[in-house]
């Protein structure tokens, strides 16, 4: 316990700057905000902030487009600011963890544009250019030179007239692919991320970075809607994504001293693979953000809106959990600014908000691993009362409405499913307080503020010892006191209770129990060894004089945590 790496006792915070404060009015965050709010965070009581992209972008997907990798976006502000955001986190012991967007730039990077100038441009080999597929003329439908879907609908190859040939855009067609195959893009990357690291950044978390190896020659993947196929056997976890990652972290980060932080966003990622890149003796990441829990209420495709079942999410956080006992190390989300709001998703957002938001706080944060919050979580936000198609402003969802749409699908059925899974829930304004905006900006913000900033707000819950922000407080507290939060083994009990979710962590003779009820009903929590519980301190609850341990008799969504030992 004492020589583990620091990040296994510490809780990350996520900014989404665009939507986190605005100071100046424009009605678009900014770092200036940011440092401001520092205060709050501190009370809150995270340890690292992760600042999704403040670089120069275009902003065709907010930010994750960069146009330049060692700037500010005059939006958010300047590398002075951003300098003084670290300075500012240091002296209160917190730590500052930048973006890593480096599977794609945008299309107005200069890399890109020389790449795109001319084929025998000395950069043309850093980004996927291919010919139409053979026989086919250049341009013409379906002569891609795969037949790969992008993420953000329509193929994932864009032709540029101008030489005849595709560039592969696994995102929007702003976002070209970066040819990891060549040794001078990943010096590139590797050089831009010493210089952040002189700047003083403590780590990285790195988008999709399980994408960057891409099996060669380029194939087609399993054929799916409209045309298009599923690439994704031919590029997640692809053959030399260990090999890449080994080298980034031996060029970027030995011989370094200090206390750094790498988390991998990988999608698709399996507990086995995770294993592999979060093994400390691999020198790859220190953990990955993985997604099989929010793909749970998912079919084939997110739009594909499944009811969600406890049973199934027990089951998967139970093999992560066991996957990375010996081994690696867990990342816990419920929330990015890709998903949806988790009380509106797994909680109750009406009558049982509160309670079901700090039941969902509770049982991922004492599982094992480090967690993350995303920014008002802590506040318990809900999703956002979106209408119709012109309310939804995310370029996944503005692309999958018009895809959808020309494939024949009916209006009202490609909402709902918007309604539900849209970026956009996650991306409404921070609510600062009851007031114009939300406290968000004096001006117009840039993304409306949900109605509900009346009574969901940030002075609200930090004046109530009783709010949902309080109980993360408390939380965040536990984890940095009591070592079994920490370091403790996980063991999974009731797996088949389709409403209790129920687990011990054990360090030595000290262990936890935590008994939690996804449901709006009382449930009886029938542990099998609740009569060795009596006596037990109950140190965290979200509902007042629980009855005692013997029998557990959970209200609606109440959440306990047992200590003893
Ligand atoms: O949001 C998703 C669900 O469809 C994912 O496909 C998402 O695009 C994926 O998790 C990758 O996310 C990251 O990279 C994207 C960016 O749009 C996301 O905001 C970012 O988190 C491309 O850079």
């Amino acid at each position: 316990v004492t020589d583990a790496p620091w990040w296994r006792s510490a809780v990350v915070y996520q900014v989404y700057p665009r939507s986190f404060a605005d100071s100046d009015g424009d009605g678009i965050g900014d770092l200036r905000g940011v440092i401001d709010r520092l205060p709050y965070l501190a009370e809150l009581g995270v340890d690292v902030l992760w600042l999704s992209p403040v670089y120069p972008s275009p902003q065709d997907d907010n930010g994750y487009d960069i146009s330049d990798y060692q700037g500010i976006d005059p939006a958010f502000g300047t590398l002075d600011e951003l300098d003084e955001l670290i300075a500012a986190l240091h002296a209160r012991g917190m730590k500052l963890v930048m973006d890593l967007v480096v599977n794609h730039t945008s299309d107005e990077h200069p890399w890109f544009v020389a790449s795109r100038s001319s084929a025998d441009d000395p950069k043309r080999d850093w980004y996927w250019w291919q010919p139409a597929r053979e026989g086919m003329t250049p341009g013409a439908p379906g002569a891609e030179p795969t037949n790969w879907a992008s993420f953000f609908s329509g193929p994932a190859w864009e032709f540029d007239e101008a030489s005849g040939e595709y560039f592969l855009h696994l995102f929007s067609r702003k976002q070209p692919d970066l040819n990891w195959e060549n040794p001078e893009v990943r010096a590139a990357v590797h050089a831009m991320m010493r210089w952040w690291l002189d700047r003083g950044v403590d780590g990285f978390r790195m988008d999709v970075i399980n994408l960057i190896s891409k099996r060669t020659p380029l194939a087609d993947g399993r054929p799916g809607p409209g045309g298009l196929g599923d690439g994704s056997a031919e590029y997640v976890c692809g053959p030399r994504i260990h090999e890449f990652l080994q080298a980034l972290h031996e060029e970027v980060f030995a011989g370094r001293t200090g206390a750094f932080i790498t988390v991998g966003e990988m999608p698709g990622v399996t507990v086995d693979e995770a294993v592999l890149f979060t093994d400390p003796e691999r020198r790859e990441v220190d953990m990955v953000f993985q997604f099989e829990h929010v793909g749970l209420d998912q079919g084939e495709s997110k739009w594909d809106v499944r009811p969600f079942d406890l049973r199934a999410l027990k089951a998967s956080f139970g093999r992560w959990q066991a996957g990375l006992a010996e081994r690696g190390w867990n990342s816990l989300y419920w929330n990015n600014h890709d998903q949806p709001r988790v009380v509106s998703r797994f909680g109750d957002d009406t009558r049982w908000r509160v309670e079901s938001a700090k039941l969902l706080g509770t049982v991922l944060h004492l599982h094992r691993g480090t967690p993350y919050v995303y920014q008002g979580e802590e506040l318990g936000m809900t999703n956002a009362p979106f209408v119709r198609a012109g309310d939804f402003l995310d370029i996944e969802s503005v692309n999958h409405y018009a895809a959808a749409i020309a494939l024949g699908a009916e209006s009202e059925s490609v909402l709902a499913a918007l309604r539900v899974m849209s970026r956009d829930n996650a991306r409404t304004p921070m609510q600062w307080g009851d007031g114009h905006a939300g406290g968000f900006t004096t001006g117009t913000p840039w993304a409306p503020v949900n109605p509900n900033h009346t009574e969901i707000n940030a002075a609200a819950a930090v004046a109530d010892p009783d709010s949902v922000f309080h109980h993360y407080r408390r939380l965040i507290e536990l984890r940095h006191i009591e070592p079994v939060v920490a370091h403790g083994d996980f063991t999974m009990l009731l797996p088949d209770d389709p409403t209790v979710y129920a687990f011990t962590r054990t360090l030595g003779p000290r262990q936890l129990l935590v008994v939690a009820n996804f449901s709006g009903e009382d449930a009886l929590a029938e542990v099998q060894d609740a009569a060795a519980w009596a006596g037990a301190e109950l140190v965290l609850g979200n509902w007042p004089d629980p009855d005692p341990v013997e029998a557990i008799v959970l209200r609606p969504w109440e959440a306990r945590v047992y200590r003893r030992g």
